[in-house]
């Protein structure tokens, strides 16, 4: 859990912008990509991604919701900047709405006990969670991955580094 605003900012800002790297790769002709059929498609994570972040509204922070609804926009360009806008407003939120010592506040969410400081290390693990899942739905779609937390295959090959087994 976090017990420092300024420690959870830092680490935010690093993940979003990972996060808005990978969507910005996306394209309006992927986003139907699924794994497996009748699951969800690319498009849906991503938007998932989005829609997501706005549950922290739920713990008493307020900022706007997405624009559009529950179902995924049909724009690549819409999901990235939607996600730019509630990434950087959940920050602000939380940067001038908590202070350290809301960080070990607690609220009740589906009968657990959270404290504030743990549901902010619960979104950043979320949000990898599911960029995880982007990554092999981007690549069965052909596009090419951003580096993450270390070099992609693409970008071996591109080093003209044999890429690591
Ligand atoms: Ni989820």
């Amino acid at each position: 859990m976090f017990i420092r605003i300024e420690d959870f900012a830092a680490e935010w800002t690093g993940e979003a912008e990972l996060t808005a790297s990978m969507l910005d790769v996306l394209t309006d002709d992927c986003l139907g990509q699924e794994v497996i059929e009748g699951r969800r498609t690319l498009g849906q994570i991503a938007w998932h991604l989005v829609r997501s972040l706005h549950f922290m509204t739920t713990l008493g922070l307020k900022f706007d919701a997405p624009s559009g609804g529950e179902e995924a926009p049909a724009s690549a360009v819409h999901i990235a900047s939607e996600y730019r806008r509630i990434s950087s407003d959940l920050l602000y939120a939380v940067r001038t709405q908590w202070n350290d010592e809301t960080l070990r506040e607690s609220v009740m969410i589906y009968e657990e006990t959270w404290p504030n400081g743990s549901s902010l290390r619960y979104t950043i693990m979320h949000q990898a969670h599911h960029r995880g899942q982007m990554t092999v739905l981007m690549r069965q779609a052909g596009l090419q991955l951003p580096d993450v937390y270390g070099p992609t295959y693409d970008s071996w090959i591109e080093k003209g580094i044999a890429p690591l087994i």
